[in-house]
């Protein structure tokens, strides 16, 4: 059994779309959601800090490892969509070329997609008031981060290559993650594609039915208890 703590934003759907594409694939891990309301405050808590001490989701609890010891606990999303591919086997190719390429569309989404745009809809959606150059800054970032993408699926139907696989689950969240940005896709055609294959699927319909059933305020503005949880937080004390 594996716990998911998890919200349902871009970074908590790409496990989902993981836990969901394994039971296509026939190697179903049964999985329990454990919510942590990140608008409520529920990322301090010292039970899920022992977790995850970076005071955020996704992260998961593993009761039955491979090596057959004491649950493991895995935080980042990108740690552990390399963790459950590896306990099953799956979405991670064992082959050494295939591992480094989906390995450094994993990396790259971690480091630049998912930041970048959680930056840009950050200055777009949440800040008090507008700031051009944030606006600006983190915009073209993105739009050049989909051109990058969009030339590796010109090649490649999928970011790794031809095997759909944790790179592009990483990724797909973040592609158009925001109502009020919807993704503009007339300059990129092999992402739009790319896209749209992976909304088809039915494990992405899976995954994100979650999205209503652990939040059903999900998309409604935040409040101002919302918005001092997520945007008003101070160093840690030791
Ligand atoms: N690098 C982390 C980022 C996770 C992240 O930013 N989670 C957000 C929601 S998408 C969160 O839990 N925020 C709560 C907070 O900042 O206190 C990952 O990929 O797991």
């Amino acid at each position: 059994m594996i716990d998911l703590y998890y919200w349902p934003t871009p970074n908590g759907h790409k496990i989902t779309l993981l836990l969901e594409e394994l039971v296509d694939a026939g190697h179903a891990l049964e999985y329990a959601i454990k919510p942590v309301d990140i608008g409520a405050g529920s990322q301090f808590e010292p039970a899920f800090l022992a977790i995850s001490p970076n005071n955020k989701m996704p992260a998961i609890v593993d009761h039955a490892p491979a090596d057959g010891g004491a649950p493991v606990s895995v935080f980042e999303s990108g740690a552990i969509l390399q963790y459950l591919a590896e306990k099953t086997g799956l979405f991670l190719p064992s082959d050494l070329r295939g591992r480094v390429a989906t390995l450094e569309w994993l990396y790259w989404q971690m480091g630049g997609l998912g930041p970048m745009s959680g930056q840009m809809g950050h200055f777009n959606v949440y800040a008090p008031e507008p700031i051009g150059y944030a606006i600006d800054r983190y915009g073209n970032e993105v739009t050049r981060l989909h051109g990058v993408m969009d030339k590796r699926l010109a090649r490649n139907e999928f970011l790794a290559g031809e095997h759909f696989s944790i790179a592009d689950m990483a990724s797909y969240p973040w592609i158009g993650a925001y109502d009020k940005l919807p993704a503009d896709f007339s300059a990129f055609p092999h992402l739009k594609r790319w896209h749209h294959a992976i909304a088809a699927r039915p494990a992405t319909a899976r995954a994100y039915a979650w999205k209503d059933k652990v939040n059903p305020r999900a998309g409604q503005p935040l409040s101002e208890e919302e918005r001092r949880h997520l945007f008003g937080q101070s160093p840690p004390r030791a």
